[in-house]
């Protein structure tokens, strides 16, 4: 049987608690989901995150969205930190679920020209998954010729990693059921041309990657290569995974 080769990307407000200023893992949510990969044999995973509570408040607190100048040096490692210590406790729960993982590190490996990804060598993402070991990556602080440092998000490297291997299928799980439209009612389907009369809300006000807006942004951009994507909430995971119905938005070319 040929296995299925997906990327899910785990929203930072499914897997941290943005609701107070601290990094907080959302651990229940993260052993759901690890239980959830480790029961279908059929599919080869690709996992990105985001960073939630754990990245965004020190990524705004040293203003790295902006760049780097001589005050804001140490909030790369302090981003990095925070973020890292998120990606520890994902790789954690997949692997306490039996599901073999490594975290890979944006800040080590990719480089970025004014907050675009230039860089990035995804041979040993490829490897890893050719011999069974799921790679978790994470947006994370990236160094930048143009701007010496940036914030690139989880859904940026989505896209560098669809235009660089070959994918089946990506899906978003984040906290909300998609994209709404005025009426409260999820738009099942976008695309550049509708999308450009949608108003979209931003999520919380500590997202340094544009909340929703970037994330949609991110996705059509993705759609103009040619790559749909799925946006649903992640009380329906199991449903993207298994090729389902999810209830939520398709972003397609
Ligand atoms: O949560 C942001 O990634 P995102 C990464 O996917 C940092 O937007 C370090 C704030």
């Amino acid at each position: 049987m040929n296995k299925e080769r997906i990327i899910l990307k785990l929203g930072g407000s499914v897997i941290t608690d943005k609701s107070s200023g601290d990094c907080r893992v959302n651990r229940p949510v993260l052993e759901r989901i690890a239980g959830e990969l480790s029961s279908r044999e059929g599919i080869v995973p690709l996992i990105v995150h985001g960073a939630g509570s754990c990245g965004h408040p020190e990524a705004k607190e040293h203003h790295l969205d902006k760049g780097l100048d001589h005050t804001n040096k140490a909030g790369v490692f302090i981003t990095h930190r925070a973020v890292c210590n998120l990606n520890y406790e994902v790789v954690n729960a997949l692997r306490a679920s039996g599901v073999e993982a490594v975290g890979i590190h944006p800040l080590d490996a990719c480089t970025a020209k004014n907050g675009r990804l230039i860089s990035f060598d995804c041979k040993p993402v490829e490897l890893l998954v050719q011999n069974g070991i799921i790679p978790v990556l994470h947006g994370d602080v990236v160094m930048d010729v143009g701007q010496g440092a940036c914030i690139v998000s989880g859904d940026q490297l989505i896209s560098f990693l669809a235009g660089n291997m070959a994918v089946d299928r990506i899906g978003l799980a984040t906290d909300v059921a998609g994209v709404f439209d005025p009426d409260g009612n999820v738009i099942r389907h976008i695309n550049k041309r509708s999308a450009g009369s949608l108003e979209i809300r931003g999520s919380g006000s500590t997202d340094v990657t544009g909340g929703m807006r970037g994330k949609i942004n991110e996705l059509l951009l993705l759609a103009e290569t040619g790559v749909e994507s799925e946006l649903f909430h992640v009380s329906r995971v199991s449903d993207f995974l298994d090729g389902r119905d999810n209830g939520g938005t398709l972003v397609s070319p």
